[in-house]
């Protein structure tokens, strides 16, 4: 029989996902987030990166912010940091400098990242930190109850903005590019395993990498970021897009109604501990 038309039955899907390893990273903790939630396909991708890389549980750490997205931490079974609103990345720089093998993975809403967080950004990634950052950007604030967010489009309807939100929304990939982020990717809640592949790629890159998610808030937003706009609106970047070429990943990152899926950015550069692994070096054949 054709494969594909080969009935699936659920003991054998159970077992097919229990066997292959990636739900040992999940904890006891099931996610509190709404049914439908963007949020979702994060916890799967997530784990199935670490699983694919081969990155024991000890070895990792997810340090987040506040939001729903910020939830994160209580969900896998590694390490983590659920710190202050806003400073995921100063708390993930200190774990990634106190204990360099480790592999640190920052998370958070596109409010605790380009609101209250959005002054971390610029540094952490023109000194290129090696860690990952992704950020699930539904364009609201899903945890305080659907408020305007830096990524809000105009003339969303939300609780503080009745008459139509009139701020410019915030391009984070942009954002990133200008300040030299060393990977800038994006992917889309609504293609998983895209998605798991993108988190694969971002977790890979030694050096700072950044991955935009848009990730609907279906409780929130009934009429912007939704699974049926971004299924129509998102697109694949095309085949010969040079990820070396910042002009050309700004280009891509420019076209905010038909948002790129992919790696717009992938350069190597050294590292902060790099650098500071050098400055040591040098000091000493200063003092000796
Ligand atoms: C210092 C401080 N200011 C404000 C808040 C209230 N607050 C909690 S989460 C949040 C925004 C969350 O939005 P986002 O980061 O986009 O996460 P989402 O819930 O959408 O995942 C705000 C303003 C807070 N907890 N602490
Ligand atoms: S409020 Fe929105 S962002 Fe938060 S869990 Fe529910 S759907 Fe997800
Ligand atoms: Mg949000």
């Amino acid at each position: 029989m054709n494969e594909l038309l080969r009935p699936v039955y659920l003991e054998e899907k159970l077992e097919q996902v229990r066997g292959d390893g990636h739900q040992d990273y999940r904890s006891k903790s099931l996610p509190t987030w709404c049914p439908g939630c963007g949020y979702f396909s994060m916890a799967e991708g997530f784990t199935f990166a670490l699983n694919r890389l081969g990155i024991d549980c000890k070895d990792a750490v997810v340090v987040s912010g506040i939001g729903c997205a910020s939830r994160f931490p209580f969900f896998v079974s590694t390490y983590g940091f659920h710190t202050l609103h806003g400073r995921t990345l100063p708390v993930a720089t200190g774990v990634k400098l106190a204990n360099d093998a480790l592999t640190v993975v920052a998370i958070g809403g596109d409010g605790d990242a380009f609101a209250i967080g959005g002054g971390h950004i610029p540094h952490a990634a023109r000194r290129n930190v090696d860690l990952t950052y992704l950020v699930f950007d539904n364009g609201i604030y899903g945890l305080t109850k659907g408020q305007t967010s830096p990524t809000s489009a105009l003339g969303f309807k939300t609780s503080t903005t009745p008459y139509e939100n009139a701020d410019e929304p915030l391009n984070p990939l942009m954002l990133l590019l200008a300040y030299r982020a060393s990977w800038v990717g994006q992917a889309y809640a609504g293609r998983q395993h895209h998605l798991a592949d993108m988190i694969v790629e971002a977790i890979a890159h030694r050096g700072f990498s950044y991955l935009n998610i848009l990730s609907p808030c279906v409780t929130f937003d009934k009429t912007d970021m939704t699974y049926a706009n971004l299924d129509v609106q998102v697109r694949d970047l095309p085949d010969d897009h040079d990820s070396s070429d910042l002009m050309a990943a700004m280009a891509e990152a420019s076209q905010g109604d038909a948002p790129p899926l992919g790696v717009l950015y992938n350069v190597d550069r050294p590292t902060l501990t790099d650098v500071m692994d050098e400055t040591a070096r040098r000091s000493k054949e200063t003092v000796s």
